[in-house]
Parts: C-alpha cells; structure tokens; sequence
C-alpha cells in the first residue's frame, strides 16, 4: 500500500485495483496502455535537454519535466476528480514544501491528534499526504484517493498553467497555497538532492553546469521564474484561492504565517486556541529542529517511493532549513546573475524575490 496515509487516519482500502490483489477493470487497464503509447508519442517529438536527476528532461508546454512526470500530468487530466474541499500545496522544487506538508496537516487535523503523542512525530511530514504527480499512478494503474479524509490536502510541483482547470479556474472552490523562495537558495538545495537522487549510471551533474541548467531555465519543473508567476499573477487575480507564501516570511515570522495559513484553509484559530498555545504548539511540531531529529527522518529511517525507479530517503528532505545558505555557495557573479534574472522576469508583477539580504 502507499505510504501517504498517517496511519491512525484512515486504513480503508485506497485504491481501485492493485496487481493481482484487486481485479484491474479491463477498460481501466486499456485506457491506461493507452495513455502510455500517447506518452511515447509525445516524448518523441518534444525538445529534450539535461535533466538533473535522469538522463533528459522534455520541454512540455512550456516546462521541463521528466517523463514519469509528464505520465503523471496526463493522469491527472485523465482522471483526477478534484473535490470543492480539496486544498492543493504546490511549489516549486526545494522551496519548502516538507514544511508546508507539516503545518497543514498539523492545522487540518488539530482537533483529532494530541500534540504529545503526535501522527507527524512517527511518520514525518512525507507521509502525511500524497504528492499528486507520482502518487496518481503509483497505485497501479490509477489512485483515486477516494478514501482520503475531507479537506482532501495534495502537494504538487506542476506549474499553475499545466494543471486542468478543473483544478486551477476561480469558479472550482478548491484551493492552492503556494510556496517559493529565493531563487538562490533554491537552487543551492536542489543541487544539492538531485546530485545525491542522481543514477549512478550518469556521470555527475558539476556545480557550475547545473548553475547554468538552472539560470537557463532548464531543470526539472522549471524555469523557476515562469513557475513562481504563474501562482503570483492567479493569485493577484484570486487571493480566496490561491495563498502566496514565502519560506522566507514564514522563517522570520512562523506564528503569524500559519495564523493566515489556516484562515485561508477555512479554520482560523479560535481565541481559546490562540490563548492555549496552539498556534505554537504547531510552529514547534513542524519546525526543521523537531522534524530533522525524529527517527523516521534519520539516515535509515524511512523513505519514500515516488516511482518504481525512484525512492528518496526521508533524510534528503531536510539539509539546513536556514535562509541565504547560498552566500556559502555563489560567487558575486553568480549571485549578481541570479538576482539580474529575478529582476528582470519580475518587473512589473508586483513581487519581489531573494534580492535582499540575508537575514
Ligand atoms: P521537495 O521539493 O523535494 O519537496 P522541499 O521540502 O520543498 O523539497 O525543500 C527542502 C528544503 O526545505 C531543504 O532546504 P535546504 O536544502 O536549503 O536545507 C530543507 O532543509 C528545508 N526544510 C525541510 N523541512 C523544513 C522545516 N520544517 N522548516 C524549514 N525548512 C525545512
């Protein structure tokens, strides 16, 4: 079974069809080799580049996605049924999204688990609910999360405009928040875990190349720029759907931003609860201190499976948790380069990025 249910919240049967477990609906196992043929017909004819974890990333409308990926995006225009209640998490790679995991799973769920014997503590923030681009067809050959408590949370990386519209148009009451981060630091962190998510079979990607990858748009979900607009100009245009988070923001002031995280989600802290202390008993839970130390998240201690291919070490997610770490990282030049770009594609839009100091 997947591993994205905490385990005291549901342990209902989650998926339609498992190998051999379940019998697969022969019209769902055709539609499904289907879709794998459209998908080798699309990977044929699309712009390919380096990609960071694998061998080649495809540019598909628009953004660089690898091809599990990609199989995953056509699944959930396939068959995801969003619900009005559902709240998506979406962000670029390495821009906070273990974080964000934690608080709205702590914020959504805080009136059934005690603070001091917490589902998070065991399991991690990974587990807490499912990353939609994987997850969709990890339960072969297709998850329908139908079984997932109300308001159904999921996290994604896919950019604002690939996802349907059922999901993303102001008239569907399902809601995003979204996360970015200093493009600086961003990059630092994903070099670093893709380098360790690498096949060892690739020669290694060097610092400076995936730093030109990175200035040029091309890595895995990118441009980082084209991505991060995307949710800002959706949710200029729809501040009741879409919240726009910084990792920095929330790294200067958690309380308050998880004070409009869950106002948004539709469950502001009541006074009682503000007076009580939960607003920090949750800050705490979901900090970097308390999340890297648990034992699920210790080299070893548990991981997760994205795809057949792919498995990640709890561990990876969390490194430093620290805002400017790439003053350790970039040169004048390189820094000079990134913020020139940040400006540039920025202008007019109203938001500002990773052009300050750190703090
Ligand atoms: P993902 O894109 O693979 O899901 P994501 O969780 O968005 O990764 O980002 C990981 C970054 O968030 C890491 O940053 P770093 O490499 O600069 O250190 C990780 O350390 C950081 N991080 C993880 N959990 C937390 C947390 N609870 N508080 C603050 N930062 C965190």
């Amino acid at each position: 079974m997947s591993t994205y249910l905490v385990p005291d919240q549901t342990t209902s049967h989650h998926r339609t069809a498992i190998n051999g477990e379940n019998q697969i609906p022969k019209e769902e196992e055709e539609a499904y080799n289907k879709l794998h043929e459209k998908l080798d017909g699309i990977l044929a004819t699309m712009p390919k580049d380096k990609g960071w974890r694998s061998q080649n990333i495809f540019l598909y409308k628009d953004f660089w996605l690898s091809s599990g990926v990609i199989k995953g995006l056509l699944m959930i225009h396939d068959y995801f049924q969003p619900q009005p209640t559902d709240i998506f998490l979406a962000a670029f790679m390495k821009c906070g999204t273990t974080w964000l995991k934690a608080l709205m799973f702590a914020t959504a769920n805080r009136n059934r688990f005690k603070f001091s014997d917490h589902p998070l503590n065991r399991t991690g923030p990974q587990s807490a609910f499912p990353f939609l681009d994987t997850h969709i067809y990890l339960d072969y050959p297709v998850t329908k999360f139908d079984h997932l408590p109300s308001p159904r949370l999921f996290a994604t990386h896919f950019a604002h405009s690939l996802l349907p519209t059922s999901m993303t148009s102001p008239s569907s009451t399902a809601k995003f928040v979204y996360v970015c981060r200093d493009p600086k630091d961003a990059f630092i962190s994903k070099w670093h875990f893709m380098s360790k998510l690498r096949s060892k079979e690739l020669t290694p990607i060097s610092f400076n190349e995936a730093y030109d990858l990175f200035c040029n748009g091309i890595s895995e979900y990118g441009p980082f720029w084209d991505h991060v607009l995307g949710y800002w100009k959706a949710s200029r245009e729809s501040p009741e759907k879409i919240l726009f988070l910084k990792y920095e923001d929330m790294k200067r002031e958690p309380s308050m931003e998880l004070k409009k995280l869950a106002a948004f989600m539709g469950m502001p802290f009541t006074a009682a609860e503000e007076e009580g202390g939960v607003v920090e008993e949750i800050v705490k839970l979901c900090s970097f201190e308390n999340l890297s130390n648990l034992q699920v998240n210790k080299d070893g201690g548990g991981a997760q499976k994205f795809t057949a291919q792919v498995v990640v070490e709890n561990h990876d997610f969390f490194r430093k948790g620290n805002v400017g770490d790439w003053e350790n990282y970039l040169t004048e030049e390189m820094r000079n380069r990134i913020d020139s770009i940040t400006e540039t594609k920025l202008k007019g839009s109203g938001l500002t990025l990773g052009l300050t100091k750190k703090t």
